[in-house]
């Protein structure tokens, strides 16, 4: 199978993580949804973003909680990073889409600054932004206990969490700071030091792609 996407996106690194975390063998075709790319890869997903996941018979999956979903059928059922039914279940899941929700809102903000002439930009949209983001992120840090959400064990939310939670320090620093994350900080210095996190570094700038900026 083949990814495609970058490990500078959060969804594209969540999903590579766990590729290697299930020592499932891949290729990675490595595309930013912006600038030259993004018409190549509305030819394999309408909206043009990544991640992508092309299986081996050439079927397109897209999303990346749609190909994690897809990832974990493919290990014995005691070695899920989400197990496939019960309580356990939904708390990752919910702990997930909280999380996807916080990075979103921090996209959207990155966007505005990104894309829109400086006065254009509307504040009081990006404030209701960061505000989202904020709450998502302190919400995620107080369901933390020791650097775990429940147990001892790595779950799809520990990874999720913390790929998300580096991506927005890594953007936005003393916004994070001024969140005061010291348990999702703690799970994400943690998780960096792992091989599926070490082989999986943001990159910089992709030929053909258009990074985007940090802000504070
Ligand atoms: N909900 C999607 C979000 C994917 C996403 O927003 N990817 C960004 C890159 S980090 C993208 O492709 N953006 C291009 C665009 O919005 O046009 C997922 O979980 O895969």
């Amino acid at each position: 199978m083949k990814l495609i996407g970058a490990y500078s996106s959060p969804y594209t690194r969540r999903v590579a993580i766990t590729l290697r975390y299930y020592e499932i063998g891949h290729d990675i075709k490595k595309v930013t949804p912006f600038g030259n790319a993004k018409e190549g890869l509305r030819q394999i997903n309408p909206v043009a973003k990544i991640p992508i996941l092309e299986l081996d018979d050439g079927e397109f999956l897209t999303e990346s909680h749609v190909i994690l979903d897809y990832l974990d059928t493919l290990v014995p059922q005691d070695s899920r990073l989400t197990p496939s039914a019960g309580p356990a279940r939904r708390k990752i899941q919910n702990l997930c889409g909280i999380a996807s929700a916080a990075v979103d809102k921090l996209v959207t903000v990155l966007y505005e600054f990104h894309f829109r002439p400086k006065d254009m930009v509307y504040k009081p949209w990006t404030k209701m932004c960061d505000e989202q983001t904020t709450d998502g992120f302190k919400w995620l840090d107080a369901q933390l206990d020791n650097r775990r959400f429940f147990g001892n064990q790595i779950t799809q939310a520990e990874i999720t969490a913390a790929v998300f939670w580096q991506f927005a320090v890594e953007k936005r620093a003393r916004f994070c700071e001024r969140m005061n994350c010291s348990q999702l900080q703690a799970l994400s210095e943690e998780m960096e030091r792992t091989d599926p996190f070490l082989a999986t570094t943001p990159e910089g700038p992709i030929r053909d792609g258009m990074p985007l900026g940090t802000r504070g």
